[in-house]
C-alpha cells in the first residue's frame, strides 16, 4: 500500500512522466523557509550566490530537514521502494523580471547514472506559474529515449551547459501551476523546460534531483550522496557524511565542497567549458 501517493498519482507518474500539485508543507512554513533562505543569501554569499546554488542542503540545516521531509521521502517510497538515497540538490531562484529560462532538456542526460528511471521533486518556495516562470513538462516524453542535446551555454539559460533539445511538441507542454509549499515530482527522461520570470517576484524551486534506488549505478565520475532512507547504497561505504546542525555548520562546509567538485566533474564531462555551476 502507498503512503502518500494516491493510485491515480503513480499511474500520471508513469504515464505522463509527472505528477503535481503535492501538498509538503503549509503556505507559512513555505514562505518562513524562503526567508530564512534570503537570511542566509545575505549573511554567506559567498556560499549561496546564483552560481553557488548545488547541494545547499549539505550545509544548512533547514534545507537538510527539507530533504529528509517525511512527507517528501514518503512519496518517493512510493515510486522507487524503501532504499533511498539522494544524488544533489539544485536551488533553482530567477530573480523578478529576469531574462533567465530554462531550456528543454532530460535530466538524466548528464546525471552519468545506468537508468533513467528516477523521480525529482521540485518544491516551491514562492508562487510557481506561468507569470513567474514554472516548470513546462512535455508530457509523456519519459517514454522516449534520450534525445540528442546540444550545449549553447547561452548567456540567459540557466541549466549548467545551457543545453537543449531542438523541435520540441509544444502542444503537449503543461505547466506545473505550485502554490508556495507545493512540490511537483518529474521524471528522470522527461522532457522539460521554463520561461523567464516576467513578474515583480522572485521565483524560487527547491530541486531535489533526485532520489535513487539502490538498483540504479553511477558510472560516471563519482558522486557523493546523501542517505535518505533503509539500506545504504554499497558505494555510500566509508563515507558517512555529517548533516549539518545548523546553518553553516563549519564540519559540512568542506563536504559540500568536495560534493560540488565532483558533481561539476559529472555534469560537465565532455563540454567545451565550465560553469561555476
Ligand atoms: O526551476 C526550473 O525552472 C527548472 C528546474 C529543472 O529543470 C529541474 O529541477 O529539473
Amino acid at each position: 500500500m502507498s503512503k502518500i501517493l494516491t493510485r491515480q498519482q503513480i499511474e500520471q507518474y508513469y504515464d505522463e512522466g509527472f505528477i503535481s500539485p503535492v501538498r509538503v508543507i503549509s503556505e507559512v512554513e513555505a514562505l518562513s523557509i524562503k526567508a530564512e533562505l534570503e537570511e542566509v543569501e545575505a549573511n554567506f554569499p559567498d556560499e549561496i550566490n546564483s552560481e553557488s546554488r548545488n547541494n545547499l542542503h549539505l550545509s544548512f540545516a533547514f534545507l537538510d530537514a527539507l530533504a529528509h521531509h517525511p512527507i517528501i521521502v514518503d512519496a518517493m517510497e512510493d515510486l522507487i521502494g524503501p532504499d533511498i538515497a539522494l544524488w544533489a540538490s539544485v536551488m533553482f531562484i530567477k530573480e523578478p523580471a529576469s531574462k533567465d529560462y530554462v531550456s528543454w532538456h532530460q535530466d538524466a542526460t548528464y546525471m552519468g547514472l545506468n537508468s533513467t528511471n528516477f523521480p525529482t521533486p521540485w518544491i516551491a518556495l514562492s508562487p510557481s506559474n506561468k507569470e513567474t516562470g514554472c516548470m513546462t513538462m512535455i508530457s509523456g516524453s519519459h517514454k522516449s529515449s534520450i534525445q540528442s542535446h546540444e550545449d549553447t551555454f547561452a548567456e540567459n539559460n540557466i541549466l549548467t551547459r545551457g543545453q537543449v533539445i531542438e523541435d520540441i511538441d509544444e502542444s503537449k507542454g503543461v505547466d506545473l501551476i505550485l502554490e508556495p509549499g507545493e512540490m511537483s515530482i518529474h521524471h528522470g527522461a522527461i522532457i522539460h523546460g521554463s520561461q523567464p520570470n516576467k513578474s515583480n517576484q522572485r521565483r524560487i524551486g527547491f530541486s531535489l534531483q533526485s532520489y535513487i534506488p539502490p538498483s540504479i549505478q553511477q558510472v560516471v565520475g563519482r558522486n557523493i550522496w546523501t542517505h535518505i532512507r533503509g539500506r545504504k547504497r554499497h558505494d555510500e561505504d566509508g563515507m558517512t557524511l555529517e548533516r549539518p546542525k545548523h546553518n553553516m555548520d563549519p564540519i559540512t562546509i568542506a563536504q559540500r565542497r568536495v560534493a560540488n567538485e565532483n558533481l561539476s566533474e559529472i555534469l560537465y564531462k565532455g563540454a567545451k567549458t565550465k560553469r561555476n555551476y
